[in-house]
């Protein structure tokens, strides 16, 4: 398979003031639009690496490809990430299926909204906070990835993602990354894209 670029699922202002067209435009133009094509220039040398982007980032960390790995995983990271934003999204009103869930297992809305924060906050460099599920358990649990790190290479299903790389908040909130942590919470989060992604249970991953 080769990788395509997904075009953004709302309009390149429509998160502004909170993410401006800006940013859209160097992010999912350009870091994410560079991933899918050096990607590609990869694959072009190699035999088939899978049928899916799941498989072939599997198959490139097995295979300790890291140059597929790391633009594979950027563009899955990222084709997930345009997913969980939108418009007047964030704050406390959750579907209702998904509140109960966080309460349960993480302690309620303040003490994910906390500890969500913590992990995005505390990922040093370049990295993802997640909110995903362990598919052994079914059991929600707050983590973060370094650089190009995925939660499917080990049993997690992701369920939400915030990216902490500069590249992601530095036009719109220069260095202060907990500004745009706290305005991603607040307002951007698309609870419905996790809801639906709860409701359909651990990720399973074709070869
Ligand atoms: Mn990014």
């Amino acid at each position: 398979m080769a990788f395509d670029l997904p075009e953004l699922p709302f309009a390149y202002d429509a998160l502004a003031p909170y993410m401006s067209a800006e940013t859209f435009e160097f992010h999912h133009d350009k870091h994410h639009a560079a991933y899918v094509t050096n990607g590609n220039k990869i694959l072009e040398g190699l035999p088939d690496q899978g049928s899916t982007l799941e498989a072939v980032v599997m198959n490139a960390q097995k295979e300790q490809n890291a140059g597929l790995f790391n633009n594979g995983a950027q563009h899955w990271n990222h084709s997930f990430f345009w997913n969980c934003l939108k418009p007047q999204g964030g704050g406390t009103s959750l579907p209702g299926t998904l509140e109960a869930k966080i309460d349960s297992d993480l302690g309620g809305y303040g003490q994910f909204k906390a500890d969500f924060s913590n992990a995005c906050l505390t990922q040093f460099g370049s990295g993802w906070g997640w909110l995903a599920m362990d598919n052994a358990t079914g059991k929600l649990e707050i983590m973060k990835t370094g650089n190009a790190g995925v939660p499917f290479t080990e049993g997690k299903t992701a369920l939400l993602t915030c990216d902490v790389w500069e590249h992601a908040y530095y036009i719109d909130y220069r260095n202060a990354r907990p500004k745009y942590v706290e305005t991603f919470v607040d307002s951007m989060i698309n609870w419905d894209f996790v809801a639906a992604l709860l409701e359909k249970g651990p990720m399973k991953i074709a070869a």
